[in-house]
């Protein structure tokens, strides 16, 4: 049985529209006014509303082995948080352990991501360096549909990724046509600050900012924007926080360079006030890396994406609960790094994006949707609203409001780092594999109905990076 959306105004990356949207076998059958409804079709009334497409969120984590814990949500609930706040796709990330092997953890990802209740897909992650990596890294390209590759160039002793992995990465995903992503922060000078601080004292969560001030940042995104620019690669920064590593993606867009940008939620809305609050439990449930930010560069970061110099928006949804995060009661680097907020995303980007004009309803849905889909190689099929692409689509109500609290969320995690934030606009309803799936405030999802989308390499930019490296071949790297 389909799903006929009617009466409401179809909003796309590229314009809006008065349009009926009709759903079928799982994908968008017919878009156009005054559509006729097929017999036994549901009817949606989105009269009043906007209809996007679903988000798609290019960074989380679920049930991530992280830090001696595991994070709390699992892809059951978290796929089916992100359903209820209009996300019906989400990237999530195989982190291998060093010296263990990239296809044996993506198999044991893919089993661990069955019960998803919405579609999904994987980066995987590079986190060391030999021969076997280079085969699994052509084998999760050409058989398994990944085309992005993760690099932690913090996290010493445990998954950081040193410029000899970055090299033959980013080298070899070249060859591929897969996109090196990276998580930029020098980890040696995190490293050394970290055991400063205990040293002098600084035992608790206010220490975790102090040890990843910005230029770690900005250093690291320096490094890694200058290794894709001698290998004449493109590059993608995972969750851009400060104006140092802003400044570095600004740089390197200006000269020709193809870098892309990614900034989450949490870092445009919230600032480092949060790690000085005397109760450890909220002070830790902050902790991320990288950290909130002092005053200033939020507003960067949103100038950041008002210019499209950063493209897409995320979470970085690792969730760790008190309990979890009490690990790190007298050592603040022992605190599993991680905070929520797959739920909670588009809401906050409309309410803060949107409602005070720094985006327009187009643009919202590019950051939040379309420029992802593209980016990764997912469009139209996702991120647009399209005869043929999949039936992923979120009803949005301008005028709704309500207030954020991890007592109402559906995010298995006793935090919510958006607590008491009342936001104007809102998923009533949100459509995935043309199914209702969240209507009015109640979740109607199906464990284990999420597919895992697989992901062709060579995305269209790659063919605009060939022409230059014809006319200014990069250094020859030897493996
Ligand atoms: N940062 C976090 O806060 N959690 C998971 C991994 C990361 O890079
Ligand atoms: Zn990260
Ligand atoms: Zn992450």
């Amino acid at each position: 049985m389909g799903v006929i959306i009617k009466g409401g105004t179809a909003v796309t990356a590229e314009q809006s529209f008065k349009a009926d949207v009709y759903c079928e076998d799982g994908r968008i059958a017919q878009v156009g006014l005054d559509l006729d409804t097929p017999t036994g079709a549901e009817v949606v009334d989105a009269g009043g509303q906007f209809v996007m497409p679903g988000g798609i969120d290019p960074h989380t984590h679920m049930q991530l082995p992280f830090m001696g814990t595991v994070a709390s949500e699992d892809f059951y609930t978290g796929t089916a948080a992100g359903l209820a706040g209009g996300t019906t796709c989400i990237i999530d990330f195989v982190i291998p352990a060093p010296q263990t092997s990239l296809l044996s953890a993506f198999h044991q990802w893919r089993e661990w991501a069955q019960k998803s209740v919405s579609d999904y897909a994987f980066h995987v992650a590079v986190t060391w360096w030999d021969d076997s990596v280079h085969q699994d890294m052509g084998t999760l390209v050409q058989e398994h549909g990944v085309n992005s590759f993760k690099h932690f160039m913090a996290y010493k002793g445990a998954i950081m990724a040193d410029d000899e992995v970055l090299v033959n990465s980013f080298t070899r995903a070249w060859e591929l046509g897969a996109l090196p992503t990276v998580h930029a922060e020098n980890g040696e000078l995190v490293w050394q600050l970290q055991r400063k601080l205990m040293e002098s004292g600084i035992t608790g969560p206010e220490g975790h900012p102090q040890s990843r001030p910005p230029e770690v940042e900005g250093e690291a995104a320096n490094r890694a924007i200058r290794i894709a620019q001698a290998l004449k690669t493109p590059v993608y920064l995972v969750h851009v926080s400060a104006k140092e590593s802003l400044g570095e993606v600004i740089r390197a867009r200006n000269e020709g360079q193809r870098v892309f940008g990614e900034v989450l939620a949490g870092h445009l809305l919230v600032d480092d006030s949060v790690y000085l609050n005397t109760d450890f439990d909220t002070a830790a449930a902050h902790v991320m890396s990288p950290p909130f930010r002092p005053k200033g560069h939020q507003e960067a970061l949103w100038r950041g994406l008002q210019s499209g110099n950063l493209q897409t928006t995320a979470t970085d949804h690792c969730c760790f609960c008190a309990d979890q995060k009490a690990m790190g009661k007298d050592d603040f680097t022992k605190i599993p790094n991680g905070t929520g907020g797959v739920e909670n995303r588009m809401e906050v980007l409309w309410h803060a994006g949107v409602n005070t004009g720094k985006l327009t309803m187009n643009e919202f849905v590019r950051v939040t949707s379309t420029n992802a889909a593209q980016i990764f190689n997912m469009y139209p099929r996702k991120g647009s609203i399209s005869v043929g692409a999949d039936a992923d689509l979120v009803i949005w109500d301008p005028e709704a409001s309500k207030t954020i609290s991890a007592k109402t969320h559906h995010q298995n995690v006793d935090y919510n780092i958006f607590e008491g934030m009342t936001v104007r606009g809102t998923a009533s309803h949100t459509i995935s594999q043309g199914k209702v799936v969240f209507k009015d405030g109640e979740l109607f999802v199906e464990r284990g109905a999420g597919r895992y989308i697989e992901r062709p390499p060579f995305a269209p930019y790659f063919d605009a990076i060939a022409k230059v490296r014809d006319q200014n071949p990069p250094v020859f790297v030897e493996r």
